[in-house]
């Protein structure tokens, strides 16, 4: 059976990038003939500095955002980097595997450390080889990811190809990014030519899965468009990535294509297309964030999910990562 494995960083502001990149996307692809592993990578959110008590709310803050879009953790296996030690182990492996260039030629890497690198925590560096071990320690066959993941998930392939050919075993297998669908790469509310992120410090710039209706709302009416009527078809959004942006996140709420969703309001103002859209935001966003803030009241039992979840993760790594330790060499890991 194919196993999908995929992670988000508990930073804080969960928001519709990540759902329409990844959340929805892992809720889309649970089912019967398929074994789903979903993660709360909060070893990766502390390569920038986190709040102690910021990191513990967000990893359970991500853990309700999790269940309220759909994963069930009896389908799925939902549970926390950390508790599973067996990531970290893998990763030094991959350290000793994967090449220093290959970690500074990394866009985000270069983004993130900006231009003080030699100020920049050692674990960004070495985040790509974590994601590897993430996935590798599964021997997870499909990584559903928005497109800014495309290159770490490229050197993750570099490094299960490197591992095989070192140790001369066909061990690790040549994951397949899961890359589709309207909105891959939703942008800012105030940019059109930068991602929506957690971090950005413009809270106008993302719709967090926190926010109530009328936050929803104003946000969209108050983003960035030109003054044109929408096209009837994709060709004529290629030089608007705002108004581009805004179609797309309507084709992925709505579980269209973007021709699909052209054919509907093209020729329409924005105007009139800004409050459809949010309106189908608040319908599909409202009924996450109202069961996101009930489970937020039942702490103990997320915790008690995340760590029936680290249980069984931990059941399909840890032979995982003794066998790697044997290829290795390392005396002791039977
Ligand atoms: N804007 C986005 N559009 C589509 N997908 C996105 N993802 C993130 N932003 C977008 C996808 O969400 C998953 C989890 O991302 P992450 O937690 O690793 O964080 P990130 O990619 O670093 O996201 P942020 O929000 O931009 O965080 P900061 O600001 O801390 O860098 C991934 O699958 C990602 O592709």
């Amino acid at each position: 059976t194919p196993r999908v494995f995929s992670g988000i960083q508990p930073s804080g502001n969960l928001h519709l990038g990540n759902y329409l990149g990844a959340l929805k996307r892992f809720v889309d692809m649970q089912g019967p003939e398929k074994e789903t592993v979903y993660c709360m990578v909060d070893l990766h959110a502390i390569t920038v500095w986190q709040e102690p008590k910021e990191l513990a709310h967000s990893t359970r803050e991500l853990c309700a955002g999790f269940i309220a879009a759909g994963i069930d953790p009896e389908q799925s296996i939902l549970f926390n980097q950390s508790q599973v030690p067996e990531h970290t182990q893998l990763a030094w492996i991959f350290n000793c595997v994967a090449r220093m260039g290959w970690m500074q030629r990394m866009t985000q890497w270069k983004d993130k450390a900006g231009k003080n690198q030699q100020n920049a925590s050692l674990g960004l560096l070495a985040y790509p080889s974590l994601m590897a071990a993430d996935i590798l320690v599964y021997h997870a066959t499909h990584v559903p990811v928005g497109d800014d993941q495309k290159q770490h998930l490229e050197l993750t392939r570099d490094i299960a190809i490197k591992f095989n050919n070192d140790f001369g075993v066909d061990f690790f297998p040549i994951t397949e990014p899961v890359i589709e669908g309207a909105a891959t790469r939703v942008m800012s509310l105030r940019d059109g030519s930068k991602k929506m992120s957690k971090s950005d410090p413009s809270d106008m710039s993302r719709i967090n899965m926190t926010d109530d209706a009328d936050t929803i709302a104003k946000k969209i009416r108050k983003a960035k468009t030109d003054p044109d009527a929408l096209p009837s078809e994709v060709d004529g959004l290629s030089e608007r990535p705002e108004a581009r942006n805004l179609v797309n996140i309507y084709a992925a709420l709505s579980n269209q294509t973007t021709d699909e969703v052209l054919a509907e309001v093209g020729g329409k103002q924005f105007g009139e297309f800004k409050p459809m859209l949010a309106d189908l935001a608040v319908a599909k966003l409202s009924p996450i964030s109202t069961e996101m803030a009930r489970l937020m009241g039942e702490e103990a039992e997320i915790d008690r999910i995340l760590a029936k979840g680290a249980d069984k993760a931990r059941a399909i790594a840890a032979p995982i990562l003794r066998q790697t330790y044997e290829i290795v060499g390392m005396v002791g890991a039977k």
